[in-house]
C-alpha cells in the first residue's frame, strides 16, 4: 500500500509544472511547429514547452521508472530503480488557447504497466482565470488552487446523485441514432449544454456543479473514440469514481480496460449516478 509520503514528491512535481506552464501559456506567442505528434495532429510549440516542463520536473523525481506523454510516440525510461509509471496530457486542449478559453494537463500515476487496474493516483490541473489542481488518491479527490504562488488546499470534491449540465463531444453528424436520442432526452429533461472542447474544464465544470454527463461516443469516424486511456480517460476516470459518480465506456467500467498500446483510445461517458445508469440502460441494447 503506498501511502500519501510516497506520493508527496510526485504531487510537488506536478505543482511546480503548473506553476511553470501557467507562466508559459502566459507568455507564449503561439506559433505552429512542424512537428506532428503521435495522433498526426500539428502540435503547437506551446505542447512541446509544456512536455518539456513535466518531463524535467517529474525525472527529477528518483521515484520515476517511466514517462509517457501523449505528444511522444514512445514511453520514455527515466530511473530504473523508481516504481512509478507516469502517463499525462501535458496540455490538453491546446487548440483552445489561442482562443482564451481554459485548458488543462492530466496525470496518471501507475505501477508495474499503464492498465487501468494499476493506477494508484491521478491529478489534473485547469489553467483558466484560476489555476486548480485536483488530485485522486485512496478513494478521496482534492480540490486545490493556486494563491500567492502556492497551492492551497480547498475542499474534497463529491458528486451529487444526479446534475443538470450535459456536455455531448464528437462530431454530431457522426453520432449513432440511440446516442443522439440519450443526448436529446437529457435536455428534453431540463439538462443545459456546457461544451468547451475542454475535457479538462468541461470535466472540472461537471465535478464541481456536482453532477451531469460528458460523452465522447464511438461516432462513424472515430469507431474508438478520441480519447486516450492512458492519458486522458483513466485518470479522469479514477476521479469520477472517487468522487461517487462514474466512468464507463457505454457498458463496463473504463477502470477495467487494458489498452494495448500507450496512445490507444476508447469511447468514454463521465457523470454522476442517475446519468451513468441512464447511458447504461441505452447502450445495453446496442
Ligand atoms: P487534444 O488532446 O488533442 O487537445 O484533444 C482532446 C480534446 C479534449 O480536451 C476534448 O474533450 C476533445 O478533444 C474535444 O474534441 P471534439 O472537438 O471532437 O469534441
Ligand atoms: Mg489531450
Amino acid at each position: 500500500m503506498q501511502d500519501m509520503k510516497e506520493m508527496k514528491p510526485l504531487l510537488e512535481a506536478i505543482m511546480k509544472s503548473a506553476k511553470r506552464i501557467k507562466v508559459a501559456i502566459d507568455v507564449k506567442d503561439i506559433g505552429y511547429s512542424q512537428q506532428e505528434n503521435s495522433s498526426g495532429e500539428t502540435q503547437l510549440q506551446l505542447d512541446i514547452q509544456c512536455d518539456m516542463i513535466i518531463e524535467e520536473e517529474l525525472s527529477h523525481v528518483p521515484s520515476v521508472h517511466t514517462l509517457a506523454s501523449e505528444e511522444k510516440e514512445d514511453a520514455m525510461a527515466v530511473h530504473a530503480d523508481g516504481k512509478y509509471l507516469i502517463g499525462f496530457d501535458p496540455l490538453d486542449g491546446s487548440s483552445l488557447v489561442d482562443v482564451n478559453l481554459s485548458v488543462g494537463s492530466i496525470f496518471g500515476i501507475y505501477t508495474n504497466d499503464f492498465e487501468a487496474k494499476s493506477m494508484l493516483a491521478s491529478c489534473y490541473v485547469v489553467y483558466g482565470p484560476r489555476v486548480e489542481l485536483v488530485f485522486a488518491f485512496e478513494g478521496q479527490v482534492r480540490l486545490y488552487l493556486l494563491q500567492g504562488g502556492e497551492f492551497e488546499y480547498v475542499k474534497e470534491i463529491k458528486l451529487n446523485e444526479k446534475g443538470k449540465l450535459n456536455a455531448p463531444g464528437g462530431t454530431q453528424q457522426n453520432w449513432e441514432p440511440y446516442h443522439k436520442a440519450m443526448v436529446d432526452g437529457l435536455f428534453q429533461e431540463g439538462y443545459r449544454l456546457r461544451y468547451s472542447g475542454g475535457m479538462v474544464p468541461d470535466l472540472h465544470q461537471i465535478l464541481l456543479k456536482g453532477g451531469g454527463l460528458f460523452s465522447y461516443p464511438a461516432t462513424s469516424d472515430k469507431p474508438e473514440g478520441k480519447l486516450r486511456q492512458v492519458f486522458e480517460v483513466f485518470p479522469f476516470a479514477m476521479i469520477f469514481e472517487y468522487a461517487g459518480g462514474g466512468a464507463i465506456d457505454g457498458k463496463n467500467r473504463v477502470l477495467e480496460q487494458s489498452p494495448r498500446h500507450v496512445h490507444d483510445t476508447s469511447p468514454c461517458f463521465f457523470g454522476s449516478n442517475y446519468e451513468i445508469n441512464r447511458v447504461k440502460e441505452v447502450y445495453a441494447n446496442v
